[in-house]
């Protein structure tokens, strides 16, 4: 028994020298051959590279997604202090702006609703009236909530109110983004002169100002960023305006909604567009190269290193990336991710400090639409990232989402016409 252990144990030895010289012999032949090495070198190899692999030395900013700074996922929190009357589409909150922190506490604008009704929706506009809604956020102001911890808030009250007729906003104030400048606070948001859903989402973009971020605000009454003329991307809709301070001017970033196909579906394309000004209310001029960024819809941008960096989610070619300029108007893809936040409003500590060294985000607002499944009431919520120098959370970094059976079986199951189609390719091929 002794004999025939040793025996075992001599050719286990025998097989195992064996397997560290074919090992040896393998890892000589990997050093010399061109196989690509398993350890990615750090420099772009000097030897043929495929397309994508080439990417992945030119086109990211480090080689592996873990090591991307510009790389994150999502996570979401319910926001405590906000209530919406068990979500029966009368109150609405969405679209905030960033969120910034002054007087010892974080401050938030967004658009608000508070309607006796809910809205009738934008495709039956015309049964729209002065108290019935069309839109989600049709018949809005600016409303601000302020929050020691970024969790729970106190809404505050309205900060700009619908002027009156005719001045522009006076249907809708919604979309608001804040700015800092030269110690003043300057609101930007829609201002709508009709119905959302009338003729499509038309407005162009007004201002107020105030020296305190608990106003009282000054409404200027006058668009600040006008629809381009006849013909052009913008001639119908500047929407989600998004000001930044770079080279001592105003970056203000929007979105345009444009070539509208009814044959198509989706009808119209989202693309971004950047106007600059020396004054905070104008006059602004159109970036020459509009649209810079040719996708996203509420697109989020913050100053990153010397360039910006931009949260480009849904609607585009390139949705669901986060992009980078370093010029702050040539953005090129520097990730790709999912669950990006919805029109997102993030703390940016140097939004406004005219940085040449962006530090990134890790948290903000955004909303969830369809809220609770009805479609006529928006809620606010918190998400949190790792899109910053100065963060390193490696759960942020991961690149694998689990979703649950109910997202795809639920949310994203075929519908009657998919199926009916499915069904007559299967008998067409069985040739009855
Ligand atoms: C959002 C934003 C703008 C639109 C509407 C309210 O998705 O793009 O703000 O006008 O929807």
């Amino acid at each position: 028994m002794a004999l025939v252990f040793g025996g075992i144990i001599l050719s286990s030895c025998q097989n195992n020298q064996e397997k560290a010289l074919e090992t040896k012999s393998e890892t000589k032949q990997t050093e010399t051959s061109e196989e690509f090495p398993f350890f990615i070198p750090s420099e772009k190899p000097d030897r043929e590279l495929s397309a994508a692999v080439k990417r992945n030395y030119e086109a990211y900013s480090a080689i592996r997604p873990e090591q991307n700074e510009l790389y994150s996922q999502f996570k979401y929190t319910k926001l405590k202090g906000f209530d919406y009357n068990d979500g029966d589409g009368t109150i609405t909150r969405r679209d905030p702006s960033k969120v910034i922190f002054e007087n010892g506490k974080y401050y938030v604008w967004y658009t608000g609703r508070k309607s006796p009704v809910r809205p009738v929706g934008m495709s039956r506009a015309k049964q729209a009236t002065n108290v019935i809604p069309s839109a989600d956020w049709d018949l809005a102001d600016i409303w601000y909530a302020t929050s020691e911890d970024g969790f729970t808030w106190k809404e505050e009250g309205i900060a700009v109110p619908r002027p009156p007729k005719p001045q522009p906003g006076w249907r809708s104030v919604t979309t608001t983004d804040i700015l800092k400048f030269k110690g003043k606070y300057y609101l930007y948001f829609q201002a709508f002169m009709e119905a959302s859903g009338l003729r499509g989402d038309f407005c162009p973009v007004s201002v107020a100002y105030a020296d305190s971020p608990d106003g009282p605000w000054t409404h200027t009454g006058k668009v600040v960023l006008p629809n381009g003329p006849e013909g052009s991307w913008d001639q119908y809709s500047i929407h989600d305006p998004y000001p930044l301070v770079h080279d001592g001017k105003i970056y203000l970033y929007y979105k345009g909604d444009f070539d509208k196909r009814p044959e198509l579906k989706p009808s119209k394309i989202r693309m971004q567009g950047l106007a600059i000004a020396e004054d905070p209310l104008g006059p602004f001029e159109k970036h020459p190269l509009n649209p810079v960024i040719n996708s996203g819809h509420e697109t989020t941008l913050f100053p990153f290193r010397e360039g910006v960096a931009a949260i480009v989610q849904r609607d585009g070619q390139e949705h669901n990336t986060i992009q980078y300029a370093k010029d702050w108007v040539n953005f090129e893809i520097t990730s790709i991710s999912e669950l990006l936040p919805l029109a997102a409003g993030p703390y940016v500590p140097d939004a406004f400090t005219d940085t040449k060294d962006g530090r990134g985000i890790t948290w903000g607002i955004s909303h969830f639409i369809n809220a609770d499944g009805n479609w006529n009431h928006t809620v606010l919520t918190r998400f949190d990232c790792d899109l910053s120098l100065d963060v390193h959370d490696d759960v942020m970094k991961k690149h694998y989402y689990a979703y649950p059976q109910d997202f795809y079986y639920k949310n994203h199951g075929l519908n009657s016409k998919q199926k009916q189609r499915i069904k007559e390719a299967n008998k067409a091929l069985q040739g009855e």
